[in-house]
């Protein structure tokens, strides 16, 4: 999802394969043979198969809503990218899908990911966007995640205390962009007309 923000956001124009998660083409698997998705095929053959690098990619093709900013604005959405990626997103897991970790109950791993968002609730008390008043690649970088988590039990999330989440939150989810992105498209085919993104 982030990285399909980022491609709309940058306005650059991608062929879009859908693909199944249980039903891989043998295609996708020879240029990335992790195997996960969103997988981006370059003109040059390049794969670029992680999706905060996608982010990259595009918004370095195209900027018009200079969502990128400066070097030092990049740098802090690494850095914001990294620990939800590596922190949240694991208590996101562990808190999601509870019934594969039950060691814990998912009220335990729920709170362990609340570090995150009392951090992010700081920042949005502090200013309209994670990194400051404008969009940055932190907020369409974290948004899906957020969304995944609040998702888990849609009103828990909404009667806790982190208001100015809330706002960011509602702000993503009623936003065109988030709308342009959550078209459904058939699963690719070998032979399919070109779908453009
Ligand atoms: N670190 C990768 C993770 C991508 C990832 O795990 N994608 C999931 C879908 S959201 C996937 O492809 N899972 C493989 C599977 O379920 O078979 C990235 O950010 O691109």
């Amino acid at each position: 999802m982030r990285a399909r923000l980022a491609i709309k956001c940058s306005g650059i124009h991608v062929q879009l394969r859908e693909i199944v998660l249980r039903n891989k083409p043998a295609q996708m698997l020879a240029i990335s043979p992790k195997g996960t998705v969103p997988v981006m095929q370059l003109a040059d053959a390049s794969v670029i198969d992680e999706s905060w690098n996608i982010v990259h990619w595009a918004t370095q093709q195209q900027d018009p809503n200079n969502i990128r900013g400066n070097i030092q604005r990049v740098k802090e959405a690494n850095r914001l990218i990294a620990k939800n990626d590596k922190e949240f997103k694991t208590h996101l897991d562990h808190y999601k899908y509870a019934d594969r970790f039950p060691e814990f109950p998912a009220e335990h791993y729920r709170s362990q990911a609340e570090t995150f968002l009392a951090e992010l609730e700081q920042r949005l008390a502090q200013h309209s966007f994670l990194i400051d008043h404008k969009p940055s690649l932190a907020d369409i970088g974290i948004f899906p995640f957020i969304r995944q988590f609040a998702h888990v039990d849609i009103e828990w999330f909404r009667q806790t205390k982190y208001v100015n989440l809330h706002r960011w939150f509602d702000y993503y989810l009623s936003s065109d962009l988030f709308t342009s992105i959550m078209d459904k498209y058939a699963p690719w085919t070998e032979g399919q007309e070109r779908v453009v993104f």
